[in-house]
């Protein structure tokens, strides 16, 4: 067997099923045997476009995600997407084509192999040789908690060798299922407190742990607060939910977690913190892995191993007391789910768009966004009542991955609707990704929040009374790029033509952007 089919062939029998990524001469030998081997290759137009759509494939199906580059430049423009998977706790594999190992090999687009040293899990460079032991060991620690990237360089000269044929190796993936230390003084905190409260981090959907959440939340009744990766594992309308923790607007939250005598942080990176904690109770940490433990999450206790495993246990305790509905209401901070500015007056709010989307889709509808002001609203405002159903970059906090995150959401789940929510300015970032929509004829609707701004920032300039320099570009037409692509583009700026817009778009076979100009005045209160 060759290099290269070994290789596509491992990943295969590894549960891979399709690889993203962007060509070049020393990747077309992988991408020919991925294609013998039956895997497909999605081309996007830009190399961390493919990352991002790996890393969330990653998330999603809990096998690593895979993209595929050439050389120096296809290496270094994965650069965005390996800090993602990294900082995201995203599973991945970045795979990208190497230089011949042989002798006196020039120096034309040579970079170090090492180039992710500190953000990649491991750095692997392959060889006919060791292909057969490496790549179980690279799958290996990309999933291994925390979940991050793996970077794999293979010399172009290494992949027509053969591989002898010991067969594919066996990966049963051996979870620990050990019952973790500490569990006996974590189920005394929790029977010993009167009014516990959760908080729910993105290591419970890392670990596809929400039913085992859910199930720990009903036992112990208590409020529970999310973080932006968090949301999903509890219904964001449930009347224990409190809402999203340390992020902007989070006032409810800290009155809820300050009239309470314990904290229990389940699944909480500190990765995802717009602030330092600031919160009084005692915390209890059940953390997923076996790292080092948090240093902004002052923890009286710590129980850490497979987080499903230790809900299960601790969703026996006999809790010692709990919160009646009734007391959480009156620390409800109000204006924070702010009603829709109505759009009667001719401007269209942000949040008028979000509600007639929420009006629209189905409740296992998956729902990406983007960084932005847009993101803010959506965390705050929209209900989420399925896991992974809010697809979001909160370690990094990245432009230009909403879009990515619903190609790879809707290539998994092909039977649901996947709506991306960006702003004009994580579109106009990666617009050249409109042609793989066009070409992959997938029927993901995207709202562009269109204000001819990056507000997020610009807002922030305003609020000092600085000038808006280098936020504004007015005159780009959103739906007209996206026309000049072969996707369906429409303009709306009103609440009737978006609501209209929004149902033919769920209808329509074949992508869609829908541009929103919106007044983003709405934003005020969000941020
Ligand atoms: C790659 C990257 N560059 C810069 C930023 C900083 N940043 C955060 S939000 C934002 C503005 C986003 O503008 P837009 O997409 O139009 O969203 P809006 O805030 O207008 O809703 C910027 C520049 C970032 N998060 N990511
Ligand atoms: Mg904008």
């Amino acid at each position: 067997l060759r290099a290269a089919l070994y290789w596509a062939e491992f990943l295969r029998n590894a549960g891979v099923t399709r690889l993203f990524g962007h060509p070049g001469t020393e990747s077309i030998e992988l991408i020919h045997a991925a294609h013998e081997a039956g895997l497909e290759f999605v081309l996007t137009h830009h190399e961390a476009t493919a990352g991002f759509a790996a890393s969330m494939t990653g998330r999603l199906t809990g096998i690593p995600g895979v993209c595929l580059t050439t050389a120096g430049p296809g290496a270094t423009n994965i650069a965005s997407a390996v800090a993602q998977a990294h900082l995201d706790r995203m599973p991945m594999l970045a795979f990208t084509g190497d230089h011949p190992m042989g002798p006196a090999q020039p120096l034309h687009q040579r970079l170090p192999p090492d180039l992710y040293g500190p953000i990649a899990r491991a750095t692997v460079r392959l060889s006919a040789e060791t292909l057969p032991a490496e790549m179980p060991r690279a799958l290996a620690m990309a999933v291994r908690y925390p979940p991050g990237p793996v970077y794999v360089t293979f010399p172009s000269d290494q992949m027509s060798l053969e591989v002898a044929p010991t067969g594919l190796p066996d990966l049963a993936t051996t979870i620990d299922e050990e019952a973790p230390a500490g569990l006996e003084i974590a189920r005394q905190m929790i029977e010993a407190a009167a009014r516990p409260m959760i908080i729910a981090g993105l290591g419970i959907p890392a670990a596809r742990a929400e039913d085992a959440f859910r199930r720990f939340a009903a036992a112990l009744r208590a409020p529970v607060a999310d973080t932006p990766q968090g949301r999903g594992s509890f219904p964001t309308d449930d009347p224990r939910y409190v809402g999203t923790f340390a992020t902007h607007r989070d006032a409810t939250v800290a009155s809820v977690a300050n009239a309470s005598d314990l904290i229990v942080a389940v699944g909480l990176d500190s990765v995802e913190f717009l602030k330092p904690w600031q919160l009084q109770p005692p915390v209890l940490v059940l953390a997923s892995g076996s790292g080092a433990p948090d240093p902004a999450i002052p923890a009286k206790h710590v129980v850490s191993g497979a987080i499903g495993v230790i809900l299960t246990d601790l969703a026996q305790v006999q809790p010692g007391g709990n919160w009646d509905v009734e007391e959480i209401e009156p620390h409800k901070e109000p204006g924070a789910f702010q009603p829709a500015a109505s759009a009667e007056d001719g401007a269209l709010s942000p949040q008028a768009v979000v509600d007639a989307l929420s009006d629209a889709l189905a409740p296992e509808a998956i729902v990406t966004v983007d960084v932005g002001s847009h993101k803010l609203l959506m965390v705050q405002r929209w209900t989420v009542r399925e896991p992974a159903t809010f697809l979001n970059s909160s370690g990094i906090s990245s432009m230009g991955t909403g879009l990515p995150f619903a190609v790879a959401a809707k290539l998994v789940h092909p039977e649901r609707q996947v709506v991306a929510v960006i702003g004009d300015g994580g579109f106009l970032m990666y617009a050249g990704e409109m042609a793989t929509l066009a070409r992959m004829g997938l029927s993901i609707v995207v709202v562009v929040m269109s204000d001819s701004a990056l507000y997020s920032i610009k807002i922030k300039q305003l609020r000092r009374s600085y000038p808006p320099i280098g936020t504004d570009f007015p005159g780009v037409r959103v739906a007209a790029i996206a026309r000049a692509f072969g996707v369906h583009g429409e303009e709306v700026g009103t609440l009737d033509a978006i609501r209209h817009a929004i149902a033919r778009a769920l209808e329509r076979d074949g992508p869609t952007v829908i541009e929103a100009s919106i007044d983003p005045a709405g934003y005020e209160l969000t941020q």
